[in-house]
């Protein structure tokens, strides 16, 4: 078993329910379990600014999948929500990044983890220090590495912002 953390985001297409169900669907994976999941975020983009704001989540879980083989399932999710492949860093229905597979490093043209840029982004440092505030990244805390990026635009969803959210 692996404990693996993924970070999913959304700005398309009511992106609260994409979240909501593709939450649901990672508790459904083969050879896995879903542990915790964090709270949503509405944030700003980051890249092309001319696109909607995102929803930023991420969720534990425990797999017996090998990297690869959870990476093909998180693409097979994403296919599912109607994910098409346009502008790099652009708008989509639903990214689903594998950010940390235990403490196993993975470096292939197909999959780099921990997730490249994962360490510069509020929107994925947010979610995860309030999952595991104690992990260590790149031999340092979680928290130096929050400390080194802007989490002031980064806003938490209230239980009754998701429910208004979904039924827009
Ligand atoms: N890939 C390699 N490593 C991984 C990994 N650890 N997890 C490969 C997932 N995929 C990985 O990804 C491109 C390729 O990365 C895949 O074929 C896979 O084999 P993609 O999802 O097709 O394209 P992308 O997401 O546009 O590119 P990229 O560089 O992965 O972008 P990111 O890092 O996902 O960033 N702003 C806010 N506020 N919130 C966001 O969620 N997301 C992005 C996309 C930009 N700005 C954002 C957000
Ligand atoms: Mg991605």
């Amino acid at each position: 078993m692996a404990l693996c953390y993924i970070g999913l985001g959304s700005n398309l297409d009511n992106p609260v329910n994409q979240l909501r169900q593709a939450l649901d669907a990672l508790s459904r994976l083969p050879l896995s379990h879903l542990i915790s999941t964090s709270s949503l975020y509405a944030t700003p983009p980051v890249g092309p600014q001319d696109q909607p704001d995102f929803i930023n989540a991420v969720a534990a879980l425990d797999t017996k999948l090998s990297p690869l083989a959870l990476l093909d399932q998180l693409q097979a999710l994403e296919q599912r929500h109607r994910r098409r492949r346009q502008r790099h860093w652009g708008p989509r229905t639903l990214d689903l990044d594998l950010l940390l597979y235990g403490r196993q490093t993975c470096a292939t043209p197909r999959l780099q983890v921990p997730h490249r840029h994962m360490h510069e982004r509020a929107f994925v440092l947010v979610p995860l220090h309030e999952l595991a505030p104690t992990l260590t990244l790149r031999q340092r805390p979680l928290s130096d590495w929050l400390k080194g990026v802007d989490s002031a635009p980064i806003r938490r969803l209230s239980d009754v912002d998701v429910t208004t959210a979904a039924t827009i």
